[in-house]
């Protein structure tokens, strides 16, 4: 691909902040200070945890860079970018998950496989772009279309990426045609984030956005789309990211038992303490982040300061001064977070757990235990952290 390359070493990777945490080197695998998080509702770019697979790929030449679109369609068609800029473009807040994200609080249940992340695996952005529904109208394949006339169901998206995991191909994924079809599900070719351009780290020049589904499928640096029959056969897809009860292990794993995990489940977070945090004793701002898959809002949020015995419910906002209501469609992003606060009072040591009810009463796990799973992913279990109260010395 003459305009996009992929490089086979690190040498050549984009700047980095440096209150990033960082998880991996090489690949480059970082998020940041869970506070960072709840400071405003859009996540900057800089603080976007970054996920990657391979070394960042390099743009050498954007009006040469084009996306081919082929598969089970009549005529395949190359679109430059100022083709996909002439189609309307459209703004999504969509909060964007790792699967993995709070893996490390599930491997102290029992070692998982996987990079370490805390609690910062997220980030809550506007993507600008295009629809993938406008986009495939350009191939001839009408909006809410499941199969195309040559027996197309799936979309899937190639990257250019050097993976291990794919012995040095591209990183890959796909959604189904009814999905990527569907003007309601907001699917966008992205090429903007936050209303600037998408930086090297998060897909420049083009990005696939998935809202509601975990980030595995939002593939970045886009090189082509293919329309398939079955879903894409990459590792990504098929040997990865996919939930396993815990009785599975290395040894007895079947992956093709399981479907590959699409929408996340509800979440949420307390981002204004640390694991284990020295308080003065009084009143005490617990404030984090909750969000749901599949265009799910959040109902709410409970917090309690007794280690789940009793709860007190948290207000919920995204605008500042707006308090948020689940199915209000005029005034809620359905695929953004909410961040939650609530003012207690903590005479004692304690732990203060927070969990959400999403918009079709879908409640977290209490126990990291009952959902542990080999690959560490879709760690939901209610979020405790500890407090302890200090006298002195504070
Ligand atoms: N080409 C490509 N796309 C990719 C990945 C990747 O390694 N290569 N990682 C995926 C994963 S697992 C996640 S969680 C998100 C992370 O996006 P971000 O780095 O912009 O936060 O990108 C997805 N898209
Ligand atoms: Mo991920």
């Amino acid at each position: 691909m003459p305009g996009l390359t992929a490089p086979s070493d690190y040498s050549l990777e984009p700047p980095r902040h440096p209150s990033l945490l960082i998880n991996a080197k090489t690949p480059f695998n970082a998020e940041p200070p869970r506070s960072a998080l709840i400071s405003s509702y859009l996540t900057p770019s800089d603080f976007f945890y970054k996920r990657n697979h391979g070394p960042i790929p390099i743009v050498d030449d954007i009006e040469r860079y084009f996306i081919s679109i082929s598969g089970l369609i009549e005529n395949s068609k190359s679109l430059f970018m100022k083709d996909i800029r002439m189609l309307p473009k459209y703004n999504v807040a969509a909060t964007l998950q790792c699967a993995g994200n709070r893996r490390t609080a599930m491997s102290k249940t029992k070692t998982v496989k996987g990079v370490g992340w805390d609690v910062s695996a997220i980030g809550n952005a506007v993507w600008g772009g295009a629809k993938l529904a406008d986009v495939l109208e350009l191939v001839g394949i009408p909006k809410l279309a499941s199969i195309t006339r040559l027996g197309g169901r799936h979309v899937e998206f190639v990257s250019i990426d050097k993976c291990k995991e794919e012995n040095g191909g591209p990183y890959k994924a796909s959604v189904p045609l009814s999905q990527a079809t569907n003007p309601e599900a907001d699917v966008l070719l992205a090429y903007e984030m936050n209303g600037e351009p998408l930086n090297r780290d998060h897909g420049y020049p083009l990005r696939v956005v998935v809202p509601g589904v975990i980030g595995a499928r939002s593939v970045k640096w886009l090189d082509s789309i293919n329309i398939i029959a079955e879903e894409c056969q990459g590792f990504f897809m098929q040997k990865d990211y996919k939930m396993f009860p815990p009785s599975v292990n290395w040894d007895n794993i079947n992956w093709s038992t399981r479907r590959a995990q699409m929408d996340f489940p509800v979440q949420c977070v307390i981002c204004s303490l640390e694991d284990v945090s020295t308080i003065k004793p009084g009143q005490v701002k617990v404030s984090g982040y909750a969000v749901s898959g599949g265009g799910r809002g959040i109902e709410r949020v409970d917090v309690s300061v007794d280690g789940g015995k009793t709860w007190l419910e948290a207000s919920r906002y995204q605008k500042s001064g707006t308090p948020y209501i689940a199915d209000d469609a005029a005034n809620s992003d359905k695929w953004a977070w909410v961040l939650f606060e609530i003012t207690v009072d903590i005479l004692h040591s304690t732990e203060i757990v927070a969990k959400a009810v999403d918009s079709a009463a879908n409640v977290q796990p209490e126990r990291v235990e009952d959902i542990w799973n080999l690959r560490g992913i879709l760690n939901t279990s209610w979020h405790r952290v500890q407090v302890r109260v200090g006298h002195s010395n504070l």
